[in-house]
Parts: structure tokens; sequence; C-alpha cells
């Protein structure tokens, strides 16, 4: 191991303009072409105005990037695993030259830094990918980011920084870097061990980074990102919550937290040297690495992209030029008949070690089953069902289709009343006519309006549903793919249970309650679903019903048994 720097040594570049001179340029800028930053370019400008992406004075010119990608270094030679790059539209780089000004802004339009354009290129994404993340499998988040996400033009230059983006939550816990190394040299803590991290902390957390910080004989910051983690993680808000309860755990005077507006990248071995890199610049002299440190999991053949230990034997090659030291994190585990956590090489052959995955954790969450009080603290676990409630605390949505006159209605009346005498949660029900009357009644029945129509629907569905309610939904939605688009949104934010009420054309027809068919039969309505416009039959709905054979209330009955049998009502 090198020898470690001060705590609050190192040079930073700090890229915000003084306050006069950036009021100034506020004005020049108002002439310059405008970029709307991407939430992930607001991350990378953050962290590269603060400082914490020292020595970087901008996003990398088109010499450095290929550098970077290649050799991890930078023109000078100075280690630097990422490249940072702005990607901008071609319509966008059309625009501008080499030497321009251009200003870039926040979603809302504000300043947030002037960059001057020194390159202007367009980038070979898929050696990117291979060099960066030795991969073009997609299923790698960054290399899926960079081949469907990316825009496909960079920009290089350096960055006056106006003012930093905005956040208006946990602003006590976000430091730049000289606010934490001023921090540090306040509580006279001169060896920090920094823990990175985007899922929630347990028991085994606590104890295996209390003991890399006294092995080390440091005191312990943890700081997890905030930034952008991987798709499906636990979501921030929840997460400091949880970190603010399980700081309490640890001896007083002992432990910081402070939170990092990182975008990571899942990046395996060359990301471990890259946050590594961040905590140095944040004063720290040790960063805890553990197996398979930021690694995004299986590529597409169920093989890991990285191996366990890639990215400590990466960091060991670079430990020395690095300047910070790793601390190799070790597997803690529970040992029952003695009560308390170990590292696992420490374990005796008569001890009982008591093991909760990942994957049981989960199911135990979305279950609402008991957690063990040595796996976490039952404030953490208090957290994430507030936050991730189980199934039959979480909002659905009963998605009908089916031909007009089918049903639909009557039966989805029959459910939302079942359904509120059960009154687990609020029920909404959006029928066809009722949509059409307050949400659509511009709308007529082209294919491009009943698109919207239920497009509509499916957006009120979904935040009903995110907000824990019950939404029912009864439009004839008679194409597969807007269907579909309404099953991922609201997927995405609670239950979704398609029903198609399968009644025969022939059977609608005869009913014919509202003399609609006759009118279509007789061309008086055009475009009317079974006659001259199609009804795509639903091939994954999770009920189908036979009106036939069914009455409304014995359907109902059995959307609520398949909802019980789901987990979303018990
Ligand atoms: S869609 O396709 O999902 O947007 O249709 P939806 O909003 O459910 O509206 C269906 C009701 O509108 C009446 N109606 C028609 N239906 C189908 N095709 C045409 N051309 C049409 N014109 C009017 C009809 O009464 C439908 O009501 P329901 O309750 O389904 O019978």
């Amino acid at each position: 191991m090198g020898a470690f720097k001060e705590p609050h040594g190192g040079e930073l570049k700090d890229l915000y303009l003084p306050e006069g001179k950036a009021d100034l340029e506020k004005e020049e800028a108002k002439d310059y072409a405008s970029w709307d930053l991407t939430q992930r370019q607001i991350c990378d400008l953050d962290l590269l105005m603060n400082g914490a992406f020292s020595p970087l004075e901008g996003f990398l010119g088109q010499e450095e990037y290929e550098s970077v990608c290649q050799d991890m270094r930078l023109a000078s030679g100075v280690l630097w695993p990422m490249p940072i790059t702005l990607d901008v539209t071609e319509a966008f780089a059309g625009n501008i030259s080499a030497g321009d000004s251009i200003a870039l802004r926040d979603m809302e339009g504000v300043l947030l830094a002037i960059m001057q354009v020194s390159d202007i290129w367009t980038p070979d994404r898929s050696l990117e990918a291979r060099q960066v993340f030795g991969t073009t499998d997609d299923t790698h988040p960054a290399v899926g980011f960079l081949m469907h996400e990316s825009n496909p033009v960079y920009l290089g230059g350096k960055i006056q920084g106006i003012e930093p983006p905005t956040y208006y939550d946990f602003k006590l816990l976000r430091d730049t870097p000289s606010e934490l190394r001023g921090r540090f040299r306040k509580l006279g803590w001169r060896r920090i061990v920094a823990f990175q991290t985007r899922n929630p902390l347990h028991r085994a957390h606590q104890e295996l980074t209390f003991r890399a910080a006294r092995e080390a004989d440091a005191n312990l910051l943890i700081q997890p990102v905030v930034g952008m983690t991987r798709a499906g993680d636990i979501d921030h808000f929840t997460r400091v919550r949880c970190y603010e309860h399980v700081l309490e755990e640890y001896p007083e005077q002992t432990t910081q937290l402070s939170l990092l507006n990182l975008a990571m990248r899942m990046g395996g071995p060359r990301e471990t040297l890259w946050h590594a890199i961040i905590r140095k610049n944040y004063g720290c002299t040790h960063f805890i690495v553990g197996r398979d440190h930021a690694g995004p999991g299986n590529d597409k053949n169920g093989n890991p992209f990285y191996g366990p230990y890639d990215a400590q034997e990466l960091f060991t090659q670079h430990e020395e030029e690095l300047d910070i030291a790793m601390v190799p994190f070790k597997m803690m585990v529970y040992v029952e008949n003695k009560a308390e956590y170990m590292p696992a090489d420490a374990v005796e052959p008569t001890d009982k070690v008591l093991n909760l995955s990942g994957t049981e954790f989960r199911r135990r969450l979305q279950e609402g089953l008991e957690i063990p009080e040595w796996f976490s603290y039952p404030k953490v676990v208090e957290e994430l069902r507030k936050g991730h409630p189980p199934k039959h605390l979480q909002g659905f949505t009963v998605f009908f289709t089916g031909l007009s006159g089918s049903g639909k209605s009557t039966i989805a009346n029959a459910l939302m009343v079942k359904l509120l005498e059960i009154g687990s949660r609020p029920v909404t029900l959006l029928d066809g006519d009722i949509v059409r009357k307050n949400l659509s009644s511009e709308l007529n029945f082209s294919k491009e309006h009943r698109d919207l129509n239920i497009q509509r629907i499916g957006f009120v569905a979904s935040e009903i549903t995110k907000n824990g309610g019950i939404a029912i939904c009864a439009p004839i939605a008679p194409y597969t793919t807007t269907r579909r688009q309404v099953r991922k949104a609201v997927s995405d934010v609670g239950g979704f249970i398609e029903v198609h009420v399968a009644t025969p054309l022939e059977v609608c027809e005869k009913r014919d309650r509202k003399g609609l068919y006759v009118k279509a039969r007789a061309g008086l309505i055009k475009g009317f679903t079974g006659i001259d416009d199609p009804y795509e039959v639903p091939e994954n709905a999770e009920v189908v019903i036979d009106t036939n054979k069914l009455t409304p209330d014995l359907a109902a009955h059995r959307i609520l048994i398949t909802l019980e049998k789901l987990g979303y009502i018990r």
C-alpha cells in the first residue's frame, strides 16, 4: 500500500465562477445555443463542477476520450477510468462549431454552466462499450445506455460553473468535496474509510463497515449514491431514511453519512477505480471494495460480466497511483450460537450460520412476511415496508377489455361494489362511457383517437395504482399494442390484471342494448368495433370471462379469486 495523503490534501478542481463573473456570463449566455441536460448529464456536471471528478476540468475532448477508453488515462498520463462525455443530437451539433460557447441548462431551463466547445465528434459507441465495459452485450446497463439512449454526437470542452443543480431533498446530507473535507478537518479526522452503496444497509453491512474502519484505524464515511443507480433499485428517498436509522447503530462520533449525486454505470472494475478517485477527492484515505463491486450481474447467456474479484485485482494493480487504499470487503455471516456477525473465514466448523439471501429477503418484503431481527434493524424494515408494501397493500388496476355490449360495465360495477365492501383501498371506476364523457370528450373512434383514449385511461390508472388505490377500467381497448403499453406503465408501479370479457360478437349484436350494432350494420356508424373495425383478441389476459356461462355476480367473484391468488387481496 502506498503512503496516504492527508485527508484534506490533493488539489480540487472547483469549476464554479466567482459570483460577479457568473452574473456577467449569465447575461452573455442568453445568446448562446442552449443544451437541455439529461438527468445523467446533470449528475456528471454536478460532480465535475464541485470537484468530485478532479482533475477533470470539463467534458472530455476526443483525444482524451480515446485515451481514457483505451488506456484509462488522460492525456497527461493521469489515471482516469471512465469517459465523461456530453452526448448531443446531430441537430444540435450541426448548429455549433468548435470554439463556440454553449449554455448547459437543467430541465426547467436554469443555466447551470457554460461550456467552451473544443471538440465535436461522432464516437464509435460499440468500440467504447468494448473498451470500457468489455462487452457489446446490451443487457449491461451502461452498454444498453450507450447503444439505445445516448445521443450520437459527443461534445468536449471546459466548463465554467454558474450554479449547482437544485435538489429539494436531504439538503443537509449533500456535500461538495470541499465541504466534506472541511467537516473532516473540523472533526479532526485524518484517516477516513469510505463505503459506497446503492442498496439499503442491514446488520451485516454495519458490522463489515465498522470492522473495516477499525482495521484501518480510521473513521467511517457512508456515502450512498443518490444520483442514478440501477433500474429496479430501491428509491433513494426510502434508502436515505434507512441509512439515517443505521447511522444510529454506530458508536458516536465514529461515522458520517453523506450522499453522492453520482450517475452509476454499473461498470464493475473500471467503475471501482472511478469510485475510489471520487472518494479521494472527497478527502477519504481508504475505500471498501467488496465482491463484484458495481457489477451489472449476468450477460445474455447467464454468465457474469465480470469475475467476483476483478475489481479488487484492478484496484491492487493501481493502488499506488490511486493514492487511496483498498479495504477488501469481507463476507460477514451471522453465527447463531455466538449471537454475532463474524467474517465468513473466521467461522468454526461447529458454528451454526444463519443465512437470508437477497432474493428471499425481497420475497419476504413483498409478501409481508417476518424478517428476522438478526438480519436487519426493525426501523429499517419498517421503512422498507412503507416504501415497498406487500402486494395486499399495493395499488392495482383491473383492466377490462371486450366488444361493445359484451358486459364489461356490468361486471366492472359488480367488482367495484365487492371491492368497496372489502374496503382495503379506495376504488375508482374508469368505465368507457364515463371516460369518453369526462376525459376524452373531443375524441372520435379513429385508431389514433382510440389509442389516445386508452393511453389517457392508462395514465390515470397508473397514477391511482402508484398511490395505492384500485383502478377499474372498462373500455373496449381493441388494439393489442395499446393494451400492452398500459400494462407496462401500470406494472411498473403496482399490479395489473387484464380481464377479457369474451362475449362473442353474435351475442353482443343480438343484445344490442344501445341499438348501435343495427346502425353499424346499416352503415350509419362507421368504424364500429367488430363490424368494420378490428377487435384484436388478448392473448395474455389474466382472466377470460364468457358471459354466456357466468352471471355478472359470478364473473366478478372469479376476478376476486384471481386477485386473491395473485396476493392483491386477502
Ligand atoms: S375505445 O375503442 O376503447 O376507445 O372505445 P370506448 O372508449 O370504450 O367507447 C366505446 C363506447 O362508445 C360507443 N361507440 C362505439 N364503440 C365502438 N366503435 C364505435 N365506432 C363506436 N361509436 C360509439 C359504444 O357505446 C361503446 O360503449 P360500450 O359500453 O363498450 O358498449
